[in-house]
């Protein structure tokens, strides 16, 4: 088998995600390449010597511009903050490795076309880590859809929520609360949160052409964890928009980190001509599915539960019934990228697939400064 030697930089939630991603995909999966956990890399010396024992990397570095220049690395797996993915990107394309991208690609589309290009002229294998794809029940509305039962698609609902920032005495920036300074996220509850449902959402329907939306930063000043001062919050707290899609259907979205009572409910919802899905995150192994084609006296929402092994992935797994859960999205993302090193068929979505998210975020926060509708990648 040949080697897959990996270096991560990040040592937070994502880095352990990832690594536990590489380590497990080759035990399910059947991969041609084996990854190697080769060098982690962050800043601190004690944080990344502490992440890489625990994980099981042969080394670390502090500099990522050393990891990306070493000739016994094969790719560059980016888990900081989104500030430091276009650099890294880039300089890790220049060099000649495979990029795996923690989502958003970018801080904005400017960025990300840059990136797309650097990873294309290189020639070099690339991937953004939208794991939602990846969890069965979400591959199988794909499945659903490309069968064709929805039948003509009228409408798409989502909304991610949380309630993790509503305290007025939490912090911006620095670990851990990167995603509140928009320095280091570009953006707020739109590139974070909403950027997983616009992705979901482009993969399931296709193309959205146009969108309306509404921001709101509700605590409008908090301490910042570098510079020691009370300054400005200016990422997005909330946002909501409508959109429509190039194939005529119209869509509601809303992400808030001030939804008390949830942590991280993802949901979407799709209606069609003849049949809809819905999904949610906190029952992640199931899609429920209405049929109208069904008998009137049966007719009704079944809640499928997807993991009987003719289910996506659930083949390589337990036996039918036993389900899986959030981690195992990573692992599906590692072996689809190793499946696209040996196939050619790249894995989903590559830096320019992720792209169009960019352009979508990017019109949506347009829309909510002018108050008008916008165009995507106007
Ligand atoms: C934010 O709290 C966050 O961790 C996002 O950054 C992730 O992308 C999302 O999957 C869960 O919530």
């Amino acid at each position: 088998m040949k080697e897959l030697n990996v270096g991560l930089i990040g040592y937070g939630f994502m880095g352990r995600a990832h690594s536990n991603a590489y380590r497990q995909a080759g035990k399910f999966f059947d991969l041609s390449y084996e990854p190697v956990l080769k060098a982690a890399c962050a800043r601190s010396k004690d944080k990344i010597q502490a992440f890489a024992d625990n994980w099981g990397y042969e080394g670390v570095e502090t500099d990522w511009r050393k990891l990306v220049e070493r000739k016994d690395i094969d790719a560059i797996d980016i888990c900081t903050p989104n500030n430091y993915h276009h650099d890294i990107a880039i300089a890790a394309a220049q060099a000649g490795k495979m990029v795996l991208c923690e989502k958003p690609l970018s801080m904005n589309p400017a960025e990300g076309l840059e990136m797309v290009e650097a990873v294309e002229k290189a020639g070099v294998a690339n991937m953004v880590w939208y794991n939602y794809r990846r969890v069965p029940a979400v591959t199988l509305a794909k499945l659903l859809i490309d069968q064709g039962r929805l039948g003509r698609i009228f409408h798409y609902r989502a909304v991610f929520l949380q309630d993790w920032t509503i305290s007025a005495d939490l912090p911006q920036g620095g670990t851990g609360l990167w995603r509140l300074d928009a320095a280091a996220a570009g953006a707020g509850v739109t590139g974070d949160l909403l950027a997983h449902c616009i992705d979901t959402a482009l993969w399931l329907n296709g193309p959205i052409s146009s969108v309306t939306a509404m921001t709101e930063i509700f605590v409008k000043e908090r301490q910042h964890n570098l510079t020691g001062k009370v300054e400005p919050v200016t990422i997005d707290d909330a946002c909501a928009f409508l959109a429509r899609f190039n194939n005529g259907s119209l869509a509601t979205f809303e992400s808030t980190r001030y939804a008390r009572g949830h942590k991280a409910l993802y949901t979407f919802e799709i209606n069609g001509e003849h049949a809809s899905i819905q999904w949610d995150l906190h029952d992640l192994h199931r899609l429920n599915y209405f049929d109208h084609r069904d008998d009137s006296i049966v007719r009704g929402w079944r809640s499928v539960h997807v993991s009987d092994s003719d289910m996506p992935y659930m083949d390589k797994w337990w036996v039918p019934g036993l389900q899986i859960g959030y981690e195992h999205s990573f692992i599906h993302g590692v072996a689809d990228f190793i499946k696209g090193l040996e196939t050619g068929e790249p894995a989903q979505p590559t830096f320019r697939g992720a792209l169009e998210t960019q352009y979508v975020c990017d019109a949506v926060l347009k829309s909510a400064k002018s108050g008008t509708w916008q165009a995507v990648g106007a």
